[in-house]
């Protein structure tokens, strides 16, 4: 494979992690596993550093993982322009930069949105003149005619060495300063935007059967959490948690500091159900390979909705008639649609088993769809006609 030595990745923080939660995997990804010399330009570096909390926000420059973190300021200083570069999410490049980029055989690419809508494929690869340059589209999906998903390569091998290693999980409780919870706990992480059905939730749990154990990291949902159980008449708060444990019928809810990427995993992996948002986390929930419910980035125009819908009908194509009305009746309901959450949750439990089976599949399927391969294959597509037409002149 002919690779870049060198890779440029400019990412603009909208709100929220997902803009900078894809650009510093891929940075990683790229620097460790291909060896290619890369610099993550990022306009704000205090999401960088809830993400990667050994980096100091107020630097201009940074090194972790093997990727140089540069501080992008709006009035940008002549580099040398990268072979490769990826602008994330179209948020446009420094001004100076194209020019810098026609010096140089270098490949231009839009990384875009995750989406398993059909468009996709169609969208997947084209160009996108930008005289004497050409931007290309490169986006995420779910099929072999798109650019698949980020996978770092031993991942599958690292959450199956730590779901069958019982030390493992029992460091991972230690390190959230709890005791492992007992096998008949159902554990969920929940990592949500704002959301109306939540008391509904927190209740089914709570006056349920099983015995809840819900992880919230803290974020945009923890006020919600807060105020559900400040409204309870009983005491909530758990022995020796403080502020951070409560405690309602079969529910237990612990609040969970913001870990490093990495780590975000292992959460993934130690629950039983995940709830997740936006799009890396939603990713990161598919290769736990466990039921998942996603919150969906929220839009104004509402076409999130079809975007959900999209993924859905891939997700539930292979589940019996049964669990796929399960799954998509419990994430239309916690996506603000008017279903009973609470029957939704309890017949999503009743087909738990199955949901856990696909979930493991689906990983599986995807996971030869590698996002890094397939962008380094296409750099090499793009450098094979770049040369072609040299040639040509
Ligand atoms: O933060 P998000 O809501 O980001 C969103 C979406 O990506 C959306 O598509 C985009 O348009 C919008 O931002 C601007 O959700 P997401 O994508 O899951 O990103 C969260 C990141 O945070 C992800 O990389 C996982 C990481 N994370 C940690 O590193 N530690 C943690 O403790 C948790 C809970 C998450």
């Amino acid at each position: 494979m002919i690779k870049p030595v060198s890779c440029d990745i400019f990412c603009k923080v909208i709100d929220n992690y997902g803009d900078i939660g894809v650009t510093w995997r891929l940075a990683r990804q790229l620097a460790c596993e291909f060896n290619i010399v890369v610099r993550l330009w990022v306009d704000e570096l205090n999401s960088f550093a809830r993400l990667c909390p050994e980096a100091d926000a107020t630097l201009e420059c940074q090194w972790y993982c093997g990727v140089e973190v540069r501080l992008w300021r709006e009035n940008f200083a002549a580099v040398q322009a990268a072979e490769l570069v990826i602008e994330a999410f179209a948020c446009k490049l420094p001004e100076i930069y194209p020019t810098l980029m026609a010096e140089r055989k270098t490949v231009w690419i839009n990384l875009e949105y995750l989406s398993a809508e059909d468009w996709v494929e169609g969208c997947h690869k084209l160009p996108s003149p930008r005289p004497p340059l050409t931007r290309y589209f490169f986006f995420p999906g779910f099929t072999r005619k798109t650019g698949g998903l980020l996978i770092e390569s031993e991942l599958l091998a690292r959450r199956d060495a730590f779901l069958t290693d019982a030390e493992q999980q029992r460091t991972f409780w230690q390190s959230l300063s709890l005791p492992t919870p007992a096998a008949d706990t159902l554990k969920i992480s929940l990592f949500a935007y704002e959301n109306a059905a939540l008391s509904d939730l927190l209740d089914v749990w709570a006056k349920g059967q099983q015995a809840v154990l819900c992880l919230v990291p803290e974020g945009r949902i923890l006020p919600q959490v807060r105020e559900y159980f400040a409204a309870l008449k009983s005491p909530p708060l758990l022995a020796g948690l403080g502020e951070s444990g409560y405690s309602h019928g079969n529910l237990q809810v612990c609040v969970l500091p913001f870990v490093a990427q990495e780590r975000y995993d292992e959460l993934l992996w130690a629950c039983d159900v995940n709830f997740v948002r936006g799009e890396d986390s939603c990713v990161r929930a598919q290769w736990a390979g466990k039921p998942f419910v996603w919150q969906i980035y929220p839009q104004h125009d509402e076409v999130h909705r079809e975007k959900l819908q999209a993924f859905l009908a891939l997700y539930v194509a292979k589940l019996s008639p049964n669990a796929a009305v399960a799954m998509q009746c419990l994430w239309q309901a916690w996506n603000g649609e008017a279903i009973s959450l609470a029957k939704a949750w309890v017949d999503f439990c009743a087909v738990y088993d199955e949901l856990d089976l696909n979930a493991k599949k689906w990983a599986q399927g995807l996971s030869q769809n590698n996002l890094a391969l397939n962008l380094l294959d296409f750099f090499q597509e793009i450098g094979t006609i770049h040369a072609f037409e040299i040639d040509e002149q």
